[in-house]
This record gives structure tokens, sequence and C-alpha cells, in this order.
């Protein structure tokens, strides 16, 4: 069985650097009928958007069903309440830590000092307005769940879902066939996905190669300091802090972990998608890396909604890039109101393309900067956004593994086998 489990990290890997290559190739190509209509816009957009729709059609009632089965079973809604605590407490921890990495790098490095402005394709913007964090805060709440699923959003699914397992806990043997059916459910939703993941190296192959075909590699080389330091911040946050939070708190080796999470975090990369992640995620934690489904179907989908640490370190570094672009000084008091709006910005965000880019108009308009700034970098942000998102999804199982052992529910013969 973990041969086979090995053979699917690996194709996955292979399908990854085959898309990278490809990309690269198929965009030297002179622009016609083979390189737009049949490859980018045929095979590649088939390929990649085939597998992209087959794992986020069943994000809804996968987020949905497992965590009505995590809170229903979790066996006393004062253990749900502990466990709550202790995962929303680690993760806005790390996101705060991943702010502060983020602000060190974008001070020292300077990513926006001497920067070619004539250079950068500037794109303009029609961000939202900004959403009041109170109406945030209150919008939690559906009106109409089955709006909320329809509309996939998932914090107020998690919200519901999460009040349907108390209910259903608090009923307890009342319902016992109900909470049988959403066992099953769980079950039933979780082989879907496996059935899905067996074109998950075709899949990750056409998307990876279809956004190495299109991108505008000139609009990088300007922008190649602020790419590069938002993937220092990330490298350092993955391998530094939840390295040290797995050997800390778990005993899980690191090296074990990250090579068993690898399809996770490729899908990730290729989808630059929390949400379309948290399949793969949750198959991961239960069946790799040894973690109760109870406690796993409630961290890693309410992980994917609001803990993006990847996402508040693009928006760290960015607000130093604009502001050194822009010629602004930064002072203590903007700085911490950044860490501040950056984490709450993150619980924001939506585990989908673009929307950490989109949230870090909240960020820059805190401290008075120019939201303008965000058209410089735009261009070239579904690169950034790929690697954030494995930070982002990765993350989440580090909290996953912690929580887990903390309440005696991470098996470590299966964890570090
Ligand atoms: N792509 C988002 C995600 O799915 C993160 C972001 O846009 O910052 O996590």
């Amino acid at each position: 069985m973990a041969k086979k489990k090995m053979n699917l990290t690996s194709r996955v890997l292979i399908g990854l650097l085959l898309g990278l290559i490809t990309g690269i190739i198929v965009f030297k190509l002179p622009s016609g009928v083979i390189k737009d209509t049949i490859l980018i816009n045929g095979i590649f957009q088939l390929i990649g958007q085939v597998f992209l729709r087959g794992i986020m059609m069943l994000v809804v009632p996968l987020v949905f069903v497992s965590l009505v089965n995590g809170a229903a079973s979790m066996g006393d809604v004062k253990k749900l309440g502990r466990v709550g605590v202790k995962t929303v407490g680690f993760y806005l921890t790390t996101t705060a830590m991943a702010i502060i990495i983020a602000l060190v790098l974008g001070f020292f490095l300077k990513p926006g000092i001497g920067l070619d402005m004539s250079a950068i394709e500037r794109v303009e913007l029609t961000i939202n307005p900004r959403i009041p964090l109170i109406q945030l805060l209150y919008e939690m709440v559906p009106r109409n769940p089955v709006a909320s699923m329809a509309e996939g959003n998932m914090l107020q699914i998690i919200v519901f879902a999460i009040l349907t397992g108390v209910g259903l806990s608090l009923l307890g043997k009342k319902v016992e066939f109900l909470i049988k059916l959403f066992t099953n459910l769980n079950d039933l939703i979780m082989k879907l996905v496996e059935i899905v993941m067996l074109f998950a190296p075709i899949g990750v192959f056409g998307l990876i190669a279809r956004t190495f075909a299109t991108v505008g590699y000139s609009g990088l080389l300007p922008l190649i300091k602020y790419i590069l330091t938002v993937y220092v911040g990330l490298l350092i946050h993955m391998f530094f802090v939840y390295g040290g939070l797995l050997k800390g708190f778990t005993d899980l080796s690191p090296k074990t972990f990250y090579k068993k999470f690898l399809p996770a975090m490729s899908v990730a990369f290729s989808t630059a998608s929390s949400n379309a992640t948290v399949p793969v995620s949750l198959e991961i934690a239960e069946k790799e890396l040894g973690i109760s489904k109870n406690i796993a179907s409630f961290t890693i989908p309410l992980g994917a909604t609001i803990n993006m640490d990847g996402t508040a370190i693009m928006q760290g570094i960015a607000v130093f890039f604009i502001a050194q672009v822009y010629g602004y000084e930064l002072t203590m008091g903007m700085i911490l109101t950044v860490i501040l709006t950056a984490t709450l910005a993150s619980i924001g965000t939506a585990g989908v393309p673009g929307a950490g880019t989109i949230m870090l108009s909240m960020v820059l308009q805190s401290i008075g900067l120019p939201i303008e700034g965000i058209g410089l970098i735009i261009g070239i942000d579904r690169l950034v956004d790929m690697g954030r998102t494995v930070t982002n999804i990765t993350g989440d199982a580090v909290c996953t593994a912690v929580v887990a052992k903390q309440e005696g529910e991470l098996n470590m013969e299966v964890a570090n086998s």
C-alpha cells in the first residue's frame, strides 16, 4: 500500500516537472493555432480544468460532511471547544509569525528599491470597496445554508456544519443512524477523492503547463527581487517555523512529513487554491500521517479558510515593496497595524486563486498606502500565489498534527512509517 502511495507522490511530481518544462518550451513557440488553440487553450486547458473541477466538485460536500462528522464524533462539546480554541490560537500565532518574518525580510532585502518602473506593465485595478470587519464577522453566520453551499461560501458552510455536528453530538444515541449516515457519506466522498486523484499527474501537468506557457516572463525580471523575497519568506516559514513546530510538538520527522504531504503541496501549487487542496490534505492527514479523522476533518477545512500564512507573508513583503516603490517611510505604528490587519485579512481570504491580493488592498488602506501599487504586482501574482498557497495548506496540516498529538489522536507509528 505504501509503495502505491509513493507512486502517486512521484507521479504527481513528474506531472509538475513535465508541466513546467513543457510550459516554458511552448511559451517560446511562435503564436498561432498550434500554440494558442491546440495547446494552451486546448489540451492544457482541458486536462487542467477537468482535474481542477473534479476536485472542486468534492470540496463543498466533503467540507460539510467531514466537519459534521468531526464535530459530532468529537464526543463532547467541551472537547470540541478545546480543540477549536487550540486550533484557532495556533493559526493566529503562526500567521502573526509569518507576517513578522515577511516584514523583517521586506525591511532588509528592500525588494522595491531600485526598481525600473517603466519596465513594469501596470494593471488598472477595480478593487471592491473594503468589507468592514464587523460585516466579515456577522456574515460568517449563514442566512441560508443551502445558498452558502451553492455559492461555496466556506466560512458559512463551516459554521453551519459545526453547529449541525454539535447538535448531533448533543442528541447522541437518538440520532445514531444520522451520525452513521454522515460517517458513511464521508467515506464515500473520500473514495471519490481517491478516484479523482488518480488523474492528478495529468491534471497538474495541464495546469502548470498552461501557467508557464502564458506568464509574461518580460514582466518577471523587474519584479524578480519581489518574487524571490516572497519565496525566501515562504521557505523560511515552511522549514524553520513548521519544521520546528513538528519536531517540538509532535516528534514527527519534518522530512517524512514533507515527503508524505508532497501530493497535497503539488495540488496547491498547480491550482493556487487551498479549497481545491482540502480533499487531498484530508486524505493524506488520515491515511499517511496517522491523524484521527475527528481532528483532521475539523482543522483542515477550517484552516483552508481562515489560516493563510503564505498569504500573510506575501502581504507583509508587498507592503514594504509598495512603500519603497512610492517612497513612503513605514513607522513602527504602521508596521504594528500591518501585523493586525494582515492577520485579520488572512482570515477573510478565500481559498481560491488571487484572493490574497484582493485582501491586500485592506492592508494597504489600513496604513494609507496607495492600493494602485497592487497593479504593479498583479501581473505576476499567479507565480507568487502558487507558492503561498502551498504554505497556506501546509500550515493547516502542521497545526492538525500538533493538535492531534496534544489530543492523543496522532498515531506515531503510521506518522513516521
Ligand atoms: N490562493 C489563495 C489560497 O487558495 C491564497 C491567496 O490568494 O493568497 O490559499
